[in-house]
């Protein structure tokens, strides 16, 4: 038996985490065994992980290669402790962010060595790989303008990665767009300009078909 592996991608504010619970609760009306996940995270480990990356006083001085390995060593144990043994049950498994990110957050944000990156990648899922990414397209300035509205009714925790400047977010979102060039059948993508509606009908235009062919 084999599962089916989803992952949502995009900029920060392309509505990944409002899709990603619209999605898993109509495959579960479909009556579907589904796991969601995020990344960094998903473990215990790799929340532990996940605080270091983005929230920690001690993380300041955080050197991009610090930051491409543990966004690695959370994934690793994602992979290993969660997503392997559900996939083998024959679950849908949806992960809000996965290893496009470290391409273009680390890749080409960070302006690390591809080759490199590709190969931390590499143990870190070895032959774990989704079967479809949904790469939700922003604009920044409209994800800018959805963020500071976001910002505006929550509390104030401060993000190590989101004090990035306009230029790495930029080259962030170019990473995007060569990785779905190079794959253009895994990773489909989704403007993500409509409303919340538009955006969850073009989603399911995509998961129907394949989840109807592969786990019935
Ligand atoms: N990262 C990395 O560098 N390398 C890696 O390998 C991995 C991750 C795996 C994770 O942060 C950070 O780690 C992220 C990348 C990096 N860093 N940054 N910066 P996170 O998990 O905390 O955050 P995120 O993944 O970037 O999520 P987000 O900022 O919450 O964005 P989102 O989930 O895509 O958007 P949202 O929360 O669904 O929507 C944002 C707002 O827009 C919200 O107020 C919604 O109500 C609103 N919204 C959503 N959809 C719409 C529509 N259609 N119209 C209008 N408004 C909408």
């Amino acid at each position: 038996m084999k599962g089916l592996f989803i992952t949502f991608e995009g900029t920060e504010g392309s509505g990944k985490s409002t899709q990603v619970p619209l999605l898993v609760e109509r495959l579960r009306e479909w009556g579907h065994a589904v796991c969601i996940f995020r990344e960094p995270g998903g473990t215990p480990i790799g929340e532990e992980i996940r605080h270091t990356l983005k929230h920690s006083h001690a993380n300041a001085a955080m050197t991009a290669e610090a930051e491409l390995l543990l966004m690695n060593a959370s994934r690793a144990q994602l992979v290993r402790e969660i997503i392997r043994p559900a996939l083998a049950r024959g679950e849908i498994i949806i992960c809000d962010r996965f290893f496009d990110s470290t391409t273009a957050y680390q890749g080409y944000g960070r302006q690390l060595n591809l080759a490199t990156v590709r190969h931390v990648i590499d143990l870190a899922v070895g032959d774990t790989r989704p079967d479809l990414t949904l790469l939700l397209r922003l604009p920044l300035t409209v994800s800018e303008e959805r963020l500071r509205s976001r910002q505006a009714t929550m509390p104030f925790i401060r993000d190590r990665i989101e004090e990035a400047d306009r230029a790495f977010f930029e080259r962030v979102a170019k990473g995007y767009d060569e990785a779905a060039a190079a794959e253009p059948k895994r990773i489909q993508v989704i403007n993500a300009t409509g409303t919340i509606e538009e955006i969850q009908s073009a989603i399911w235009r995509i998961v129907a078909p394949l989840v109807a062919t592969r786990v019935g």
